[in-house]
């Protein structure tokens, strides 16, 4: 049935070529210097020399084609946030879940069939690259939009920092940093500007599309004197949905449409507010209220600023346009996240006590190469935490918010019907009880599930190939949150090709492309990639650090003075998290 389809696919593609565009990027991967906020000037990742890097702009039906020069000092990879890729699954981009890195020196060219409409980006999946600026608005516009508009802009909200990514990443998986606490942003962007403008001219209807690229923050979006309508999420059209402010979560995309005033006597400015709820620590000279400005004349004076209210907006409540009901799940898998000191000393991410370890060999490619090995899930190694889903059955995931923080969570290659919410960690020896929604519920692949709340997605298992599930907080994914859904596997040589160029990236690297993820045959995992595991008893953070400070100090005869040190960075830490939770409490 699914050759029968892909053909289809192609016969489509032949007869309507007259529409249906090849739009082709080359694209060099690039170190730039930049100074975003005006603060500091650094080192960022580019494209052709550029930085912010340039938006890709395509129709429905079109095919994207992306050529890579990967001129940076490492290896690096691109992923095409939202899209369902399917039966091009070998196109996610993921290093080593669906692909060996692209070597530096390397070419490597994506090809994309765009089989959907709507706001998406692109990013690197190597490292933390998207955090260094790897990343940019993927605009896919619809044959015919669903709403009528005259003019439209993207808004890219990232969070930025003044450190390369690697150099934070080591200080927080480090072991002197046994809470956990993620590096928080020095400033918040709006295209990577921080006074975009946006012109409107008197009458006209304009899309907004927002995205946030955050590797952290959560924003609130407003804008003054102006009334916006909810159109989309992540790729959905949804019934208009009027709002004053919502709040938009790393990696998640709305637009919406802003009716322009009638006259050009004010300018007026739009916020886009980062909730520190996120931040452990808040410095003084963190900017928190991003700016930018509607413009209708350039000698207008600036509206009187308002302060928006914050609203404890439900993208559950949105209303897809073109309905899809749901259906009883054959499968239900609930997961657990959590936070805590692992067997490395180091503070981890946990699915249901798994921290994610990437294998020898990329996730894909032993689905391809082990037979019929790869519906066994160990073929893929534990610490993959390998979800097997069989085809088309319907897939229920119960996501546990086990820990303080908000967790926006991220599935690939699929959107998910957001179904239900419920307070603290379901049981699963008990039915579910927090269904809030079983007809036409809203749907997106990017969901917030707020601290010690539940959140039940589902989604039909209907696209053969291996997808990562995970946090989208930049920090959290690095620490192992997420999981590896292995999607009929029976099916994926049928359906994915991959050709030699992809092989030829594992090559230079020395990495081997067939087998299981230690790169043997059948379930032979010797020297398979193995994760800290959690610690027996109840270890708590700072105890942790105390026992590992007297190791360190007694191996290497140092003094207390380094010790005394760090804890005074723990105690602030700890003011810093009674701070939030005080916040919390009053917001
Ligand atoms: C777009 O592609 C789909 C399937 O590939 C096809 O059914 C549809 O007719 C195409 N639309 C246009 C306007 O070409
Ligand atoms: C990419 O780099 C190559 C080799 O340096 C150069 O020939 C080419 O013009 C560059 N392409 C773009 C789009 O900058
Ligand atoms: C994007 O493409 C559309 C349709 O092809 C075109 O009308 C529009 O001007 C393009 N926008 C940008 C920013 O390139
Ligand atoms: C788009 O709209 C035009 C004009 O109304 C119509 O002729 C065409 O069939 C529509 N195309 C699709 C794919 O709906
Ligand atoms: C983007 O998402 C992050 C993480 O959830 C959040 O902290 C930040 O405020 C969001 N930004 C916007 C503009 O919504
Ligand atoms: C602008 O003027 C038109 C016609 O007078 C009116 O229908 C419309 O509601 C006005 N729009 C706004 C945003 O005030
Ligand atoms: C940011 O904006 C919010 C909402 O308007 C307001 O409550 C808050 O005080 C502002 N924060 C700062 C630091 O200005
Ligand atoms: C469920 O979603 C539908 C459509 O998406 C909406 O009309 C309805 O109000 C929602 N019901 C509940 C209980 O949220
Ligand atoms: C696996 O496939 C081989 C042939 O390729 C077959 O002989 C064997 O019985 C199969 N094993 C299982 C468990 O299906
Ligand atoms: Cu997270």
């Amino acid at each position: 049935m699914l050759a029968s389809l892909k053909s289809l696919a192609v016969f489509a593609l032949a007869a309507t070529a007259a529409q249906a565009a090849i739009v082709t990027y080359d694209w060099n991967i690039t170190y730039v210097t930049a100074n975003p906020d005006g603060l500091k000037e650094r080192r960022v990742v580019g494209v052709n020399g550029q930085f912010p890097i340039p938006a890709i702009n395509v129709t429905l039906n079109d095919t994207l084609v992306i050529n890579v020069i990967n001129q940076l000092d490492e290896p690096t990879s691109l992923h095409s946030h939202g899209l369902f890729q399917t039966g091009n699954g070998q196109f996610d981009g993921p290093s080593m879940v669906t692909q060996c890195p692209i070597p530096a020196g390397a070419k490597f060219t994506y090809t994309i069939p765009i089989e959907q409409h709507g706001t998406y980006w692109i990013h690197g999946h190597y490292k933390g690259h998207y955090v260094d600026g790897l990343r940019g608005p993927l605009i896919i516009h619809n044959i015919n939009e669903t709403y009528a508009y005259d003019e439209e802009y993207t808004l890219a909200l990232a969070d930025w920092y003044h450190t390369e990514h690697p150099i934070m990443l080591e200080q927080y998986l480090s072991i002197f940093n046994p809470s956990g606490a993620e590096p928080v942003p020095e400033s918040g962007l709006i295209n990577h500007m921080t006074n975009a403008k946006f012109n409107f001219v008197p009458g006209k209807t304009y899309r907004l599309r927002l995205i946030n690229m955050s590797a952290l923050a959560m924003f609130h979006f407003h804008i003054d004197g102006h009334e916006m309508e909810i159109i989309e999420i992540d790729g959905i059209d949804v019934e208009r949905t009027k709002v004053t402010s919502f709040p938009i979560t790393a990696a998640q995309r709305y637009s919406v449409l802003v009716t322009a005033k009638n006259d050009t006597s004010y300018n007026y400015i739009l916020h886009a507010d980062m909730d520190p709820a996120m931040f452990d620590v808040v410095p003084d000279d963190l900017q928190l209220n991003v700016t930018g400005t509607i413009v209708y004349s350039e000698s207008a004076p600036t509206a009187p600023e308002e302060t928006s209210q914050w609203l404890d907006f439900n993208d559950g409540d949105l209303v897809p346009v073109i309905p899809e009901e749901t259906s009883e799940p054959a499968q239900i898998i609930a997961l657990t996240a959590s936070f805590n000191v692992l067997s490395d000393y180091s503070n981890k991410a946990t699915f249901n006590d798994i921290t994610y370890v990437q294998p020898k060999v990329p996730s894909l490619y032993t689905a391809l190469t082990t037979g019929n090995y790869s519906s066994n899930p160990e073929v893929y190694g534990k610490y993959t935490h390998p979800l097997v889903l069989k085809h088309n059955d319907w897939i229920e995931i119960i996501i546990n918010n086990n820990d303080a923080g908000n967790h926006p969570f991220h599935l690939h290659g699929h959107v998910f019907q957001i179904v239900g919410r419920g307070e603290g960690v379901h049981d699963p020896s008990k039915p579910y009880e927090g269904y809030i929604n079983t007809t036409n519920p809203a749907r997106r692949d990017t969901v917030l599930v707020p601290t010690e709340q539940n959140v039940a997605i589902r989604f039909r298992a209907n696209n053969p190939g291996v997808w990562l599930f995970h946090c989208h907080i930049e920090w959290h994914l690095q620490a192992g949150l997420a999981v590896t859904f292995i999607e009929a596997p029976d099916l994926i040589p049928s359906v994915i090709k991959v050709d030699q160029s992809h092989y030829d990236n594992c090559k230079a690297l020395d990495i081997p492309f067939s087998g299981n993820a230690a790169g043997k045959e059948g379930l032979d995992l010797t020297g398979a990639n193995l994760g800290p595991d959690p610690l027996p008893g109840t270890f708590t953070a700072k105890g942790i650090v105390a026992l590992v400070f007297t190791i360190i100090a007694a191996l290497l005869g140092l003094g207390t003075v380094i010790w005394y040190a760090r804890e005074d960075d723990i105690n602030i830490q700890a003011e810093a998290a009674k701070a939030r939770n005080n916040e919390e409490e009053t917001n």
